[in-house]
């Protein structure tokens, strides 16, 4: 049997990467898989959050998510704190990972920065977290955008691991499914680094709450070269913002990049950009419209949170008993 789970962060704006690379692929995969989604708070506070805010931005990240399209009734959406069998799984593959597979970790030394020392110690074991995420579902696949195919392979390496450490056949070797041509959204300011909800500049992003103006004015101020569009995608090379734009329209357009530039390549960027936008706010408007709607009634989101919480539960705690009784962790 397949079955999915994914997760988004609450560390913030949702945004442009967030939607092409990992949302948008999920409201399509939700009529052929078993579906669980989940609003991930514990990773957040692996960095200082504000407690008001963080309980804001569950709620707007679960608003954006319904907005995209998913459907609670087919799917299990739920944050994370509310199945505690997360935490109780990351706690043995803590105890099955090893210290060199997560020091290979490259998210975490970008968001550790030069002062590692400092880093709190659950950022340094997110992946181990991530991977009980997965595994207390027994997940076979799951939707990412390039940024996390690392923590993914890691992922099976614990699976692997446990699987041998004990001689048993339990958790599934988990696939990444990477799909379309926005696998990973780089920063409008700066083709080299991912768009981020953290990312101090917010003219960095498209942010899903952002309005039409808003959308234009950023892409506008894109950071661009003087050349104008190629007429082929090999002419994107060394070109990584004009690659980035264009990587976005295709997404946007559900179009490969060879056929944006069959139709745009020879373009100034400033016509290129306007077009760009119509295409976006086409896109994002609609959803922005009904977060909106749906962040003026939270009792309807913290009621739809509830109901995931209690089906993830429902699959999670027998499969963690399972867990225990491997490990020999007596149940009296
Ligand atoms: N720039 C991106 N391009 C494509 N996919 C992306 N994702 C994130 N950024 C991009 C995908 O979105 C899903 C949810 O990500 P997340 O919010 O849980 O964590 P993240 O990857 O750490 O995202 P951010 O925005 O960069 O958050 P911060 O700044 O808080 O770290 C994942 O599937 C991810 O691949």
């Amino acid at each position: 049997m397949n079955r999915i789970f994914s997760g988004v962060q609450p560390t913030g704006n949702l945004h442009l990467g967030n939607y092409l690379g990992a949302i948008r692929n999920w409201v399509r995969l939700q009529s052929d898989y078993e579906c669980l989604f989940c609003v991930v708070d514990q990773h957040a506070i692996t960095v200082w959050q504000d407690p008001a805010t963080l309980r804001h931005a569950i709620r707007e990240v679960t608003a954006g998510l319904l907005a995209a399209g998913l459907d609670p009734k087919k799917n299990v959406l739920f944050n994370q704190s509310t199945v505690p069998a997360h935490a109780q799984l990351a706690w043995v593959c803590n105890c099955v990972a090893r210290m060199g597979w997560l020091n290979r970790m490259t998210q975490f030394k970008e968001k550790a920065g030069k002062n590692r020392e400092n880093a709190s110690v659950g950022l340094f074991a997110y992946p181990n977290l991530m991977a009980a995420d997965i595994l207390i579902y027994k997940a076979t696949h799951v939707p990412v955008g390039e940024d996390q195919k690392q923590h993914l392979e890691l992922t099976r390496d614990i699976a692997q691991k446990f699987n041998n450490d004990y001689g048993v056949d339990f958790f599934p070797l988990t696939e990444p499914l990477i799909l379309g041509e926005a696998t990973r959204v780089m920063s409008l300011r700066d083709g080299s680094k991912k768009m981020s909800k953290s990312d101090e500049s917010d003219f960095s992003r498209i942010n899903m709450t952002d309005t039409a103006d808003t959308i234009a004015q950023k892409l506008k101020k894109a950071k661009t070269d003087p050349e104008p569009l190629p007429e082929t995608v090999e002419g994107l090379d060394g070109r990584p913002e004009a690659a980035n734009l264009v990587g976005i329209y295709a997404a946007l357009a559900d179009l490969t990049r060879a056929e944006v530039l069959a139709r745009v390549g020879g373009q100034p960027f400033s016509a290129f950009k306007n077009e760009l936008t119509d295409l976006a706010v086409s896109v994002l408007q609609p959803i922005n419209t009904e977060m909106a709607r749906l962040m003026a009634d939270p009792g309807a989101i913290d009621a739809v949170l509830r109901d995931g919480a209690e089906r993830a539960n429902a699959i999670a705690q027998p499969i963690l008993a399972d867990i225990y009784d491997i490990v020999g962790l007596l149940r009296p």
